[in-house]
């Protein structure tokens, strides 16, 4: 299947859902994860994005997210980011999208139809009370406290080894089951339960295409592989 097909394809769609995740923010120069320039290269982040971390030694966690909470302000969404938000515009009811990315970006472009299933950096949650806050403090003072209840403040962001939240679930579930076309759009597929959308749409018939650098483990599965950068493609097939 050739663009001109699938630009097609996305055109007929009855509903759509999207799935992104950290190659659609590399062109707005948010460093994704897995690559040569990646996070968890540098920060060791599998062993920083985890409970055991936080409780271990807080402050190390919250430097690190202090560094990305300032890389990320000085970021914008790119092409691809507003192409969906205008996607979204087209077609409100019958359009959803489920982002792994926690940098806000889509939100930013203008998405109001998403799930943020690994949280938002720019929010945080009290370990006591549990409120959720908007925070976007730059740099957060070191060790943030919430002002309800005098509680340790940690990013509201799912970390390895937590559960994602019941309805998030259950919305991805349904976004995925009521879609005939699902776009994967820069993401490794190697984070579950993420890493098994794609594959959840397609056994309840849904088309499948895939937006990304390089071939991923789920390349093999989608219906059409478009190798190309999202700020490119996405607009394009938009
Ligand atoms: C869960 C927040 C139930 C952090 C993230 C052992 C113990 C506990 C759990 C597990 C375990 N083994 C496996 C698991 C499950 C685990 C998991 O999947 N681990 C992996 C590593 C195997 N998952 C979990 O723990 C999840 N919870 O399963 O709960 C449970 C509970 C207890 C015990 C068992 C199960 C929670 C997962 C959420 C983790 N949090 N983020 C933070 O951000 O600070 S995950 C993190 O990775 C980010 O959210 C990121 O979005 C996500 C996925 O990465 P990608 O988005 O795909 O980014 P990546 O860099 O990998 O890839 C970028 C892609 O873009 C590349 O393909 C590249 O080619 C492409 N690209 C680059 N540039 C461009 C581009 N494409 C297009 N254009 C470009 N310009
Ligand atoms: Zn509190």
């Amino acid at each position: 299947m050739s663009l001109l097909k699938a630009r097609s394809r996305i055109a007929a769609a009855r509903a759509i859902t999207v799935l992104t995740g950290a190659g659609i923010s590399a062109d707005s120069g948010v460093p994704t994860f897995r690559g040569t320039e990646g996070l968890w290269r540098s920060y060791r982040a599998e062993d920083l994005a985890t409970p055991e971390a936080f409780e271990r030694d807080p402050r190390l966690v919250w430097e690190w997210y202090n560094w990305r909470r300032e890389l990320i302000a000085t970021k914008q969404p790119n092409p691809a980011h507003l192409a969906l938000a205008e996607l979204e515009r087209s077609r409100p009811d019958t359009f959803w999208l489920i982002t792994q990315n926690v940098d806000g970006l889509h939100r930013a472009a203008g998405s109001r139809r998403l799930s943020e299933i690994h949280g938002n950096i720019w929010k945080v949650r009290c370990t006591g009370c549990a409120v959720i806050t908007d925070n976007h403090e730059v740099p957060l003072p070191l060790l943030p406290m919430c002002l309800q209840c005098g509680e340790l403040l940690r990013p509201h962001i799912v970390w390895f080894g937590e559960s994602l939240r019941e309805e998030d679930l259950r919305h991805c579930d349904e976004a995925l089951r009521d879609c005939d076309l699902l776009l994967v759009i820069g993401t490794s597929g190697v984070v579950y339960p993420a890493a098994g959308f794609a594959s959840i749409a397609k056994e309840a018939g849904a088309l499948v295409i895939e937006i990304n650098l390089e071939t991923t483990p789920q390349s093999d599965l989608v219906d059409l592989s478009l190798q190309g950068r999202a700020k490119d493609l996405v607009p394009l097939l938009l």
